[in-house]
């Protein structure tokens, strides 16, 4: 799905702002609140979560529907252009109404969606539009909600009384807290009728010139051409016709926080459109990941889109930071855990030369986590009902994500339940490693995040181009012994290190909190932090296989309250206001010193 864009031939109007809002009391649908303006609405603003923009506990915590409404006008002069209307991401579930007709729902809180309305808009007077907003997670959804009460933070987990009726909440099988809202730019663009549907460009590399292989899908006859133009705007390369293949003589390539971009801009008939893509290679060979021929080490973090007040909603200054402090630090790259991330934000990291790995919302997809949910263990991806959007989630990213050069490799899920029923968790897996593969026209490396456990039993992780695991040896295992586990990290990298794939360490932390030390550490100081990375990054360094490090976590981030968690998740390096603990220090010395390329060699 191509990304929004303002240029000659379309027009962009974003539809930010604030909004009308009413929380669903029950009888939102019954009263069909998205027939008429919303009675006594409050304002929100949009895109955002909406649970931190009010002080009210109600609106935290609210269980279900919540609608959102706004006027929209559309210039007369648009009049003979397809418009569409389209939504960077809702979460979790969308109606979408206009002057109170159902035009569009969609399923998945992490990705675009959006609908031609041409034909229904009016142009003489403005439009009523609302979406009803879902905040309900499930076995269905990813994340995955917790069916079962409780969640794996702790929260409900003793039995319950008889006779006391707690309050509906959702149960995230998840360690964030479960925002929602238009998280992301709600806008209208405009196209020709016949346009320019999706761009696909495939770049490879011979010798010192690319050869690049390009589709154009339209709707619509007529002829493509596509003039390609290097940064300085000189043209570089042409071609024409819906399929091709276009030579760039003598390429600038993407690299590492070296980025190079090139433009393919692309007429059909009265459309275009520009497509930015760069060039360069990715390739698992042996115990390494290849960019561009040569053996990269990952160093970076697993994040989150999260910050105050906004929740998950996008923060574009919140984004420049954030890279800004990752190339402070000598850092790399990151995972997009534990869902896709803005479209803003995969465009800016195609700028900025950071490496991504690019992962579905597949979070929680494991009902034996922690034991939580039934004392005794299930058979996960036979309780689940996952299986039909897991696939559309996959193809979805795939398809949004396909052209940027900042991704390297999809990640099917996070932690999901792969060692309680080997076999059960491989027939769920490898078609979905197959899909994906089939999926992307650049044939990218594919794994799954996997989590600590009895490795040895796992079939799905070795099944994958890279073993990606999140390892917690010195926190949720031997916490405050580091010398057990560095011995335990040993024994396990001596396991992985015969299966002969590369490893990257896509998760290791510990929790700390911004200002509390000691001399000789304690689990939750600064200092322990530290040690905790340094034990971690020891083992590390002995192993060729290991190629990559991604802490966890870039910054603290909010959780469900619970007892396993004091105001949300401490393992940032930042706070969750980007100031540096100590550890962000000491990391900055030792990545400012790692090569990013050929470390092991
Ligand atoms: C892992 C999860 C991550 C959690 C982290 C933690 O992948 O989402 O936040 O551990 O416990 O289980 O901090």
């Amino acid at each position: 799905m191509l990304y929004p864009k303002l240029n000659s031939a379309r027009m962009l109007i974003d539809l930010s702002g604030i909004w009308d809002f009413k929380a669903d009391d029950g009888n939102g649908f019954s009263d069909k609140w998205y027939e008429r303006k919303l009675e006594n609405p409050l304002t929100i603003a949009v895109p955002a979560s909406y649970n931190d923009q009010k002080e009210s506990i109600d609106l935290r915590d609210h269980y279900g529907y919540v609608f959102y409404q706004r006027e929209v006008a559309v210039p007369k002069y648009l009049k003979g252009q397809r418009i569409v209307l389209r939504f960077g991401a809702v979460t979790h579930y969308a109606k979408v109404y206009l002057n109170g007709e159902l035009i569009c729902e969609h399923k998945g809180g992490f990705l675009p969606f959006e609908v031609e309305i041409q034909d229904i808009i009016k142009f003489d007077e403005s439009n009523l539009l609302t979406v009803a907003v879902d905040n309900r997670i499930d076995y269905s959804s990813l994340p995955v909600g917790n069916e079962n009460g409780g969640n794996i933070l702790g929260g409900g987990l003793l039995p319950s009384v008889p006779g006391v009726t707690p309050k509906k909440q959702n149960a995230p099988n998840f360690d964030f807290f479960n925002y929602a809202g238009i998280h992301r730019p709600v806008k209208i663009y405009t196209t020709p009728l016949k346009y320019i549907k999706d761009v696909t460009i495939v770049p490879n590399v011979d010798g010192n010139d690319a050869k690049v292989v390009y589709s154009v899908e339209t709707v619509g006859d007529g002829d493509v051409l596509l003039t390609i133009y290097d940064e300085n705007n000189e043209i570089v390369a042409k071609a024409n016709g819906k399929e091709g293949t276009f030579i760039i003589k003598n390429v600038k390539l993407w690299q590492p926080l070296n980025a190079y971009l090139y433009t393919a801009k692309i007429t059909f008939g009265e459309d275009m459109y520009e497509q930015t893509f760069g060039v360069r290679t990715v390739e698992v060979k042996g115990n390494q990941f290849y960019i561009n021929g040569k053996p990269f080490y990952f160093k970076g973090f697993g994040k989150h889109e999260d910050s105050n007040v906004h929740g998950r909603g996008i923060d574009e200054v919140l984004n420049v930071k954030d890279i800004s402090l990752m190339k402070w630090m000598g850092a790399n790259s990151f995972r997009t855990s534990h869902y896709p991330y803005s479209e803003e934000m995969m465009n800016l990291c195609d700028r900025e030369g950071i490496v991504v790995i690019d992962e579905t919302p597949a979070v929680g997809v494991n009902l034996n986590f922690g034991g939580v949910g039934s004392s005794k263990q299930v058979d996960t991806f036979k309780t689940i009902r996952t299986h039909e959007h897991h696939r559309k989630v996959i193809k979805d990213m795939i398809e949004r994500d396909k052209n940027h050069p900042c991704v390297v490799m999809w990640s099917l899920a996070n932690e999901s339940d792969t060692m309680t029923i080997p076999d059960s968790a491989y027939e769920y897996y490898k078609p979905l490693y197959e899909l994906a593969h089939k999926c992307d026209p650049q044939n990218r490396p594919v794994t799954i995040v996997g989590v600590q456990g009895d490795y040895t039993k796992d079939k799905t992780l070795p099944a994958m181009d890279v073993i990606c695991i999140n390892r917690y040896y010195g926190w949720y295992i031997y916490g405050g012994d580091l010398d057990a586990a560095k011995q335990a990290l040993t024994l396990e990298l001596e396991y992985w290190q015969k299966v002969g794939k590369p490893v990257i360490f896509t998760e290791f932390g510990a929790d700390t909190i911004a200002g509390l030390h000691l001399a000789t550490p304690n689990m939750f100081t600064e200092e322990y932090q530290v040690d905790f990375l340094k034990a971690n990054v020891e083992v590390f360094d002995k192993f060729e296989c290991v190629v990559g490090e991604q802490v966890w976590n870039f910054a603290d981030f909010q959780t469900i309250q619970g007892i396993m968690r004091v105001d949300g998740n401490k393992k940032g390096v930042f706070t969750r206001d980007r100031r540096p603990k100590l550890a962000a220090h000491y990391l900055r010395n030792r990545w400012l010193s790692l090569p990013d390329f050929d470390y092991k060699f």
